[in-house]
């Protein structure tokens, strides 16, 4: 029986209370995360005060409704997921060189650190960074002004923030599910997964799934009904593109984990048997309804990146993007077959032969438009004059390894052969060798390149390389020699192994982690030492790599408004197009009033409200979360009765603004393409004649 006001939460369920009772190794690291985590919060905190910060960071961040500073704070979440889900690894990987009959950490804890670490980086991390990028770029790029659901974006921004914040508050109250992030059942069912971790689990990612799906439909309206005049769907710019296909994307792949959460929810707060192995129930259906999503969850987070790669490739290129038309076709072919492979995911599940078979050459397929768009992107850069800036250093480091990943994923694809490697570390190879130079070299790439937009300062060139290397070399060695452990045979997820030859190869990949670690914590120090420097480093006018596409046209930061007056498109690169015929930054024909959304707590106060509701129904708090959940409901009428919702900005104010702009774009001396990575640069490209 649980209590009626706290449920079944009581003082026993820290970490510090294990420890105190059995001060071991384990203990202590579990403790130890605990720990970092309530210090870092008093930190934060501490300093916000100190600094008199909160009445800025309310005002300008957490209450905007616009497009570009919720972008920002989605990239800033993703920051504190990725540094926690990094550490996690290490701390794994620390385990595994210890772990021949043993291991410092128990199974338990070692269980929960690879459901934590799976389920940061694909929720948390990758997911809110493509949101983020996609936030911040799209508008700009089809010359809207904002989202066309503002507000809806500042709550998807909201829910997909309770996610993240239950998921580190289960580090210091309870724990976390041992279920890896896909969290089968019947494993995670209530007779063998009884408390509170598998809940964690299901709140958080119930809730964060839904800030995504409305992220997806936010995104396809935007991009349908917000371009400017004369941005056709063949004059989008391929991140565009790729974000309208992963949006689509999120709107059909969100809802089936929404659904295969609900049920799971279902059997084990209502006792329901859908994936119970009596009365009925079949874990297969699980696997089923959770892969509809898993699989094309994949290229959610890829596509963007794809985008990324053709956005730098051409820019730093100097060159028309090659293949454009092929490239659209292969990312909406790419999106389509996704959603047709996902049964790749159980080939050994006992499915039939002529199923795999199907299923393995769907798979398989993936690598022909996925191939077309290597191919482009290699074209785009031959002859081109390259600049190795950091985002092209990326680029190459995907090249050299995505491919290599790509043909393991073909291998793998092949049912017979994934029956030799599957739950092996063969697996955990292949997918760290996809994900990794696939999507976050891609963000990363995007992050250096759209950095000078979001904040008026390029980042310091020669750090960022360094940073760059290091991630490449870190990679190689933490990720390439598992391939090796496992066609030995080693499997994934446990915590010891017997076989003493596994215990070099996993120094190896400890020293991996270790350079992945040093890769980290240089590229936080190129934030801290460019935004240090950033007045050598500024460059207001916005366009510091001869860009190609309308967001370069505008100044760095963007005003709120983006753009002064409406811009008309009449084909591909149009700001490359007017830098040309030696005509950019003309004033406007007319400028006309406009309006932009107010400051509102809607995002903040719906976050809020599922976060306290998730938390309550994770420890069977029924009364709080039914009064979490009428104050969501409450908020959402509240918010309808609020006529006041928009803010007029005038004519003459926006034609002064730009006037400013243009002086001082005049002002501002050109610099070419040799003299981009100096203090000269000051965001006035020089323009390089368009191929
Ligand atoms: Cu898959």
């Amino acid at each position: 029986m649980s209590d009626p006001v706290f449920g079944r939460l009581d003082w026993r369920v820290t970490p510090f209370d294990d420890f105190w009772r059995n001060p071991t190794a384990n203990e202590a690291v579990a403790s130890g995360a605990a720990l970092v985590v309530i210090l870092g919060a008093v930190a934060v905190a501490w300093f916000l005060t100190s600094r008199r910060l909160w009445r800025p960071l309310w005002r300008d961040w957490l209450t905007s409704a616009d497009h570009k500073k919720i972008g920002i704070m989605y990239v800033v979440l993703a920051g504190v997921m990725f540094l926690r889900a990094v550490a996690e690894g290490f701390v794994m990987r620390t385990h595994q060189v210890t772990a021949l009959d043993g291991g410092f950490l128990s199974p338990d804890h070692f269980a929960q650190l690879f459901s934590t670490h799976g389920t940061i980086m694909i929720f948390f991390v990758a997911t809110p960074l493509i949101t983020g990028l996609i936030n911040f770029v799209v508008p700009l790029q089809i010359g809207a002004r904002d989202m066309a659901f503002p507000v809806m974006n500042q709550v998807s921004l909201g829910l997909t923030a309770a996610g993240a914040g239950l998921v580190m508050i289960s580090l210091v109250v309870g724990q976390f599910g041992t279920g890896g992030w896909t969290m089968y059942p019947p494993y995670t069912g209530a007779t063998f997964s009884p408390g509170p971790g598998v809940d964690y689990w299901i709140w958080a990612i119930g809730i964060s799934g839904i800030g995504s799906t409305l992220s997806g439909i936010n995104f396809a309206v935007t991009i349908y009904k917000m371009r400017a005049p004369g941005v056709r769907f063949l004059r989008m710019p391929m991140f565009t593109w790729t974000a309208l296909t992963t949006a689509i994307m999120m709107v059909y792949a969100f809802p089936p984990l929404t659904v295969s959460n609900a049920m799971l929810a279902l059997d084990r707060y209502l006792d329901f048997h859908f994936f119970t192995n009596d009365l009925g129930g079949n874990m297969m259906h699980y696997a089923n309804i959770f892969w509809m999503f898993g699989h094309p969850e994949v290229y959610i987070v890829v596509l963007p990146a794809y985008g990324v790669f053709s956005e730098i490739s051409s820019t730093f290129a100097a060159k028309r993007l090659y293949g454009y038309n092929s490239l659209v076709i292969a990312t909406l072919a790419i999106a389509v077959i996704s959603f047709c492979v996902w049964l790749h995911h159980f080939f050994t599940m006992g499915q039939g032969a002529s199923v795999n078979a199907a299923f393995g050459i769907a798979t398989m397929i993936i690598a022909v438009p996925t191939g077309v768009k290597v191919y482009d992107w290699l074209a785009t850069l031959y002859e081109g004059r390259i600049r190795m800036s950091v985002p092209i250093i990326y680029l190459t480091g995907f090249f050299i390894l995505f491919v290599f990943g790509g043909l393991t994923g073909v291998i793998l694809a092949n049912p017979t052969l994934d029956y030799q490697v599957h739950n092996s570390q063969f697996l955990v190879a292949h997918f760290h060798n996809v994900l990794i130079p696939g999507t976050l070299f891609g963000v990363f790439a995007g992050i250096h390149y759209w950095f000078p937009k979001a904040f008026g300062f390029r980042l310091d060139e020669r750090l960022a390389r360094r940073a760059a290397y290091l991630w490449f070399a870190g990679f190689c060695l933490a990720f390439l020699p598992l391939y090796w452990l496992g066609l030995m045979g080693m499997p994934r997820r446990a915590a010891s192994y017997e076989n003493a030859a596994f215990e070099s190869v996993m120094w190896l990949t400890f020293a991996g982690a270790v350079i992945v670690l040093a890769a980290l914590g240089t590229m936080i120090w190129t934030f801290v030492a460019s935004a240090r420097n950033r007045a050598a480093l500024a460059c207001p006018i916005g366009d510091p790599w001869d860009g190609r596409s309308l967001e370069w046209a505008t100044a760095a930061p963007a005003p709120e408004w983006n753009f002064a007056a409406t811009p008309e498109v009449e084909a591909l690169d149009p700001f490359t197009i007017e830098k040309a015929e030696g005509e950019p930054y003309q004033p406007a024909e007319c400028y006309e009033d406009i309006e932009v959304p107010r400051n509102t707590a809607m995002g903040v106060v719906i976050g809020g409200l599922t976060g306290v509701m998730g938390f309550a129904l994770v420890w069977w708090m029924w009364w709080l979360a039914a009064l979490a959940l009428a104050g969501v409901v409450a908020a959402i009428v509240a918010r309808a009765f609020v006529t006041d919702t928009h803010q007029r900005i005038g004519a003459d104010e926006l034609r002064q603004a730009h006037r400013d702009f243009l002086d001082r774009v005049a002002a501002t001396e050109p610099v070419n393409r040799d003299l981009e990575m100096t203090s000269r640069n000051r965001g006035r490209a020089d323009p390089e004649a368009p191929a």
